[in-house]
């Protein structure tokens, strides 16, 4: 039986490395085989184009080029590790997706959504999420808990972007989770940690019944 595929889509510091890490532990520990992978990255191809977007030196380039660029990645990436591992019939945990790059190249960037949506047909294809867990956050918050994380270190290429820049973002996200339900299940992530896990342990039981995912189990989609 196939895996499962769920992704964690949402601004700067809104919390997905974080939730991606505490969820897959609670699969795990109902004895679920749990993959934990992120964007751009996740294979070996894939950290390197991950290197050159957020170090910026593609950002002369123009929103095309890194479009391209992260396709490129998430092409390496589902190849090379998601197929594979939801074949093998494991849970997949992915921080950011296609969500991300029609929000910020395609929202944000305004590049062509004809280019975003056919990269994706040769990237994905069928391949989309189970689940998608869009983490809200109002950007400020989400960038001073981005910013306290990172401590001294330099800010990446998109969070250096200006608050406008991140509040539209936000919005755009919360768009994308509206206009699409039956993926998306939008999480208020500005609560407190145990708060967030409830609710998007509540979203995975109700939509992916994981209590009965256990080998030998089938689950009804
Ligand atoms: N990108 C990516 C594109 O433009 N297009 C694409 O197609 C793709 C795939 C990736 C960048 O690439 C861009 C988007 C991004 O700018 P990244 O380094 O992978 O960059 O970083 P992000 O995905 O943005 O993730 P961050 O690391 O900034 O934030 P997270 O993972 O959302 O947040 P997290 O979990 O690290 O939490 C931040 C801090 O907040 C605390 C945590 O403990 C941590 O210290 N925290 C909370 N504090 C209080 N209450 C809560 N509920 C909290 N939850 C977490």
């Amino acid at each position: 039986m196939p895996g499962r595929f769920i992704t964690f889509e949402g601004g700067e510091g809104s919390g997905k490395s974080t939730h991606v890490s505490l969820l897959a532990d609670r699969l795990r520990s109902l004895g679920i085989d749990v993959v934990v992978t992120r964007e751009p990255g996740g294979s070996p191809g894939a950290e390197i184009i991950r290197h050159i977007l957020l170090s910026g030196a593609a950002k002369p380039l123009g929103p095309e080029t890194e479009t391209i660029l992260f396709a490129a990645a998430r092409d390496d990436h589902v190849r090379n590790t998601i197929a594979p591992a939801l074949a093998d019939g494991k849970w997949v945990i992915c921080d950011r997706f296609v969500d991300s790059t029609r929000v910020y190249q395609g929202a944000l960037g305004k590049v062509d959504p004809r280019l975003i949506r056919g990269l994706e047909r040769v990237t994905v294809g069928e391949l989309m999420p189970d689940l998608t867990l869009v983490m809200d956050v109002p950007a400020d918050a989400g960038l001073a808990r981005a910013s306290r994380r990172r401590g001294g270190a330099k800010a990446d290429r998109f969070e250096s972007e200006t608050l406008e820049f991140h509040e539209h973002l936000r919005k755009a996200f919360a768009t994308l989770a509206k206009l699409d339900p039956e993926r998306c299940v939008l999480i208020d992530a500005s609560k407190p940690k145990p708060a967030v896990v409830d609710a998007i342990w509540k979203a995975v039981t109700q939509r992916l019944a994981p209590t009965q995912a256990r080998a030998g189990v089938a689950v009804t989609p």
